[in-house]
């Protein structure tokens, strides 16, 4: 007997229609927003597990949120990481320098001055804080949006604003778009903007120390949005079956451009979750509360360094501003999100913390983001002496097939004559600077 499954669907036959489910953010332009059902959880409230703890005994990690900073802007429970004022108020001073940062290069593109900026606004903790808790050369494998981590690193201004406006002084030589650093000596892997690409390598690295028997261990960022790509999920394997000694950190920002995160599978369960599927230690972490940022960056840190595995860990963070200085957000989400994301913004609560354990006050505050303006406005002027986009050029035009290959193989040769020919017969007698 045929078996009625092999049949196609009689017209008016009974067997239910299939049907795709096309997720949809909640909330569109113009809409009022209500985002009383985000469970946050209350600061304080998990244990701290062992760092040489099983995942398997970690599963409410994955759900709930680690916490520290409580309403009442004092630390709270097992994961307070019990920083000093010092390191406190650095810890502010970058996030505040990261935010002035932001800000003078987003109006430098408006200007004219670079063709791109991407900001982190809202998302400074997860970059800042959590790198303060690595070693300073244990190798990070970040995404573009974590300026945080260089200018926590140490890395001159001017190194970046020349990189942004790709002039004479951009040791990139323009090759990178602009903010895609790169920095060997701050062990900072040169960002790719093909999105998660960063992932399986920053496991493949911390595998290669781990067989050299080094002790540098390897930390990469990547948004929810990109861990939809199957980069992400080779990544996570090659992290569990080797036990390679990484930190995967999923910035849970909300967007992926104008693409909720409901389309990277934020409707179904969280990020850190996928962390239970392969065997991974799973955190699930308020990434506006710079503290709990960096106790979960160094527990999974330990982790790593003692050998006791990688660890997933999501951060939940909203993204204040547009994507990029090509975006325009007020197309696509109400703008009454930011105001009433449940988690605050991580600057303020940081601040609040140090005013509420009487380490801070306003004036200090004013006068610290004052410091950051000033020292960024005079760093741009000093970066504009090596140029800005629209002066022409500001590498020879014939360098461009330089650098990738150390013998440049002859079909580069080859395409660079022909190039170089064809500037000479339409611009006529070859430039000097050529
Ligand atoms: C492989 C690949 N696909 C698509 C893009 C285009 N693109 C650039 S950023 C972006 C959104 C990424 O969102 P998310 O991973 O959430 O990171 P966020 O921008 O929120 O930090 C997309 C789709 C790309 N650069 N690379
Ligand atoms: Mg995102």
């Amino acid at each position: 007997m045929a078996d009625p499954a092999d049949s196609p669907t009689p017209e008016g036959g009974n067997r239910p229609a299939l049907a795709l489910h096309v997720p949809e953010p909640k909330y569109r332009p113009g809409d009022t927003v209500d985002f009383s059902d985000v469970d946050i959880g209350e600061a304080g409230k998990l244990p701290r597990p062992d760092e040489s703890v099983d995942p398997a005994e970690m599963k409410d990690f994955a759900y709930r949120l680690v916490r520290v900073l409580g309403e009442d802007d004092k630390a709270h429970g097992a994961w307070d990481p019990k920083l000093d004022p010092d390191t406190l108020r650095t810890m502010l001073g970058h996030m505040a320098l990261v935010r002035a940062f932001d800000e003078r290069m987003f109006r430098g593109q408006r200007q004219g001055k670079t063709s791109f900026y991407m900001k982190c606004t809202g998302e400074e903790a997860t970059s800042v804080a959590a790198s303060m808790a690595l070693a300073s050369d244990d190798m990070v494998f970040p995404s573009y949006r974590q300026q945080g981590v260089l200018i926590a690193r140490g890395y001159p201004l001017i190194e970046m604003i020349n990189q942004i406006y790709s002039n004479k002084g951009d040791k990139l030589k323009g090759r990178q778009l602009p903010i895609m650093y790169s920095s060997r000596e701050h062990s900072f892997f040169s960002i790719s903007g093909n999105l998660a690409t960063q992932t399986p390598q920053a496991v493949g690295w911390a595998m290669a120390s781990a067989i050299k028997g080094d002790s540098r261990i390897a930390a990469t960022w990547v948004g929810e949005g990109s861990t939809a790509e199957g980069d992400f999920h080779s990544a996570c394997t090659f992290a569990t079956v080797y036990n390679a000694p990484v930190i995967l950190n999923v910035i849970n920002n909300q967007w992926a451009i104008s693409s909720f995160s409901g389309f990277a599978g934020a409707e179904r369960t969280t990020f850190a979750a996928r962390a239970l599927g392969y065997g991974l230690a799973g955190l699930r972490v308020d990434g506006n509360d710079a503290l709990a940022c960096y106790a979960a960056q160094r527990w999974a840190a330990n982790r790593a360094r003692a050998n006791h595995g990688p660890t997933l860990i999501e951060y939940f963070t909203y993204r204040a501003e547009g994507h990029s200085t090509s975006d325009d957000p007020s197309g696509y989400r109400s703008a009454q999100e930011r105001e009433e994301w449940p988690l605050g913004d991580p600057v303020m609560r940081l601040k609040n913390h140090l005013i509420a354990i009487g380490e801070w006050d306003e004036e200090r505050q004013e006068e610290m983001d004052r410091e950051c303006a000033e020292r960024v406005k005079k760093t741009t002027k000093e970066a504009e002496k090596n140029g800005i986009l629209g002066h022409g050029l500001h590498h020879p035009f014939r360098t461009m097939f330089e650098d990738v290959y150390e013998d440049l193989p002859w079909h580069l040769k080859e395409q660079a004559d022909q190039a170089m020919h064809e500037r000479k017969v339409k611009f006529g007698e070859e430039r000097p600077w050529e």
